[in-house]
């Protein structure tokens, strides 16, 4: 009789890295006059009459209840004294390749997953206890020289790694080695799975799920029928189980802004010139990293929400801001039928490949 072939591997060891209070750290430092303070980065607030939205708030902010996405009139409400500073983008994608850099010295497979986090398979550095080494290294590194924190997770898996460099922010390093990964992910809320979002909490709610232990028991044909075969993948998440694998990324998909009007409006003048100075904001991002798309995509949403959007691709790679204004002009025209404005985008991809460096911004 043929012997049972055992396969003996060693567990992976992955890191993920999320930035604190990324881009409001980054208008902080060098300012010390900003230290300690509420700093609210976002939409103007106009003294509570704004309508944009919180792109991200200091450490002293979130403990008036601001956050991220949230309504800058509600922030104003929550916290009328914080120092509110619009969105200085350029500043923040140099220092995430600054960030990025120090994370890809050591050599080892790198995955940038947005603007300020990534994911490192450190692996064949043999233990956690190596792991963890490295990951103090980084994060001295990235304060001594960059005057940014950060926090750090370190796990069998990446989706492991990545909830648990969330548990101790700011400037924290959680390590679930794989003895304690089942009783770490058991108590948590389903919603700290990465995907699932406010429709799914609630209807795994609704099944009478609330934590991932509730989830990883959970019969799998009931959670098949409501989710689909996704089920399956969730389930194993839930239990601990993700072979996902660190892998370089292509890099940015796309480079975009947009803006909401004050008011609703119809005034073609005014949005021509916004769309105007949408593109070349947009161009002026392009340019800084250096990168020359193909594709122009305009959005337009309506009063009331409804939301068109049209795309051209170029039949070359351009990065010429007067090309793209032409473009976004022509796209607008072809989706704009009259009706009130609330608000107007663009957004750039499709990159050159032989462009140096690609890299996430999503405004
Ligand atoms: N961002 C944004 N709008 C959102 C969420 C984020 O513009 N709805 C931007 C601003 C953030 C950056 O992306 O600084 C990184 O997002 P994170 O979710 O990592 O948030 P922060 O780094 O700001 O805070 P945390 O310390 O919670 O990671
Ligand atoms: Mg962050």
């Amino acid at each position: 009789m043929e012997p049972d072939l055992v396969h003996v591997t060693s567990p992976r060891i992955i890191l993920h890295l999320d930035m604190d209070s990324f881009y409001a750290s980054v208008e902080m430092r060098g300012r010390p006059e900003l230290r300690g303070k509420p700093v609210v980065i976002g939409a103007d607030p106009k003294q509570g009459k704004g309508r944009g939205v919180v792109a991200t708030c200091s450490y002293e902010a979130r403990a008036f209840g601001i956050r991220s996405a949230m309504p800058i009139s509600q922030a104003f409400v929550l916290c009328p004294h914080a120092v509110f500073l619009p969105p200085d983008f350029p500043r923040y994608v140099k220092a995430s390749s600054d960030v990025m850099a120090i994370l890809k010295a050591p050599g080892l497979p790198f995955e940038q997953v947005s603007i300020d986090e990534a994911f490192l398979d450190v692996s064949s550095l043999g233990t956690f206890s190596a792991a963890a080494d490295l990951a103090v290294r980084i994060r001295d590194t990235i304060f001594m020289d960059l005057g940014l924190t950060c926090s750090i997770g370190i796990a069998p898996t990446k989706v492991v790694a990545k909830i648990a460099s969330d548990v101790h922010k700011p400037n924290g390093l959680t390590m679930v080695e794989p003895d304690t990964l089942v009783s770490f992910l058991a108590p948590m809320p389903v919603r700290k799975i990465p995907g699932i979002g406010k429709k799914s909490e609630s209807e795994l709610f609704e099944m009478g799920i609330r934590t991932i232990r509730d989830l990883a028991a959970f019969d799998i044909q009931a959670l098949i029928t409501r989710f689909g075969r996704s089920a399956i993948a969730l389930q194993e998440i839930a239990a601990g189980i993700d072979r996902s694998e660190v892998k370089e990324r292509e890099g940015v998909k796309s480079v975009s802004r947009e803006t909401t009007f004050e008011e609703d409006t119809d005034d073609e003048q005014l949005i021509t010139a916004t769309m105007d100075a949408l593109s070349e904001e947009v161009c002026r991002n392009l340019s800084d990293e250096s990168l020359h798309c193909r594709t122009v995509t305009v959005k337009v949403r309506y009063q009331g929400f409804v939301t068109r959007t049209k795309a051209l691709t170029l039949p070359h790679y351009t990065g010429d801001p007067t090309a793209v204004r032409r473009c976004a002009r022509s796209l607008l025209r072809d989706i704009f039928d009259g009706r009130k404005i609330r608000l107007l985008g663009i957004r750039l991809s499709s990159f050159d490949p032989c462009d140096a460096r690609q890299m996430t911004l999503e405004v």
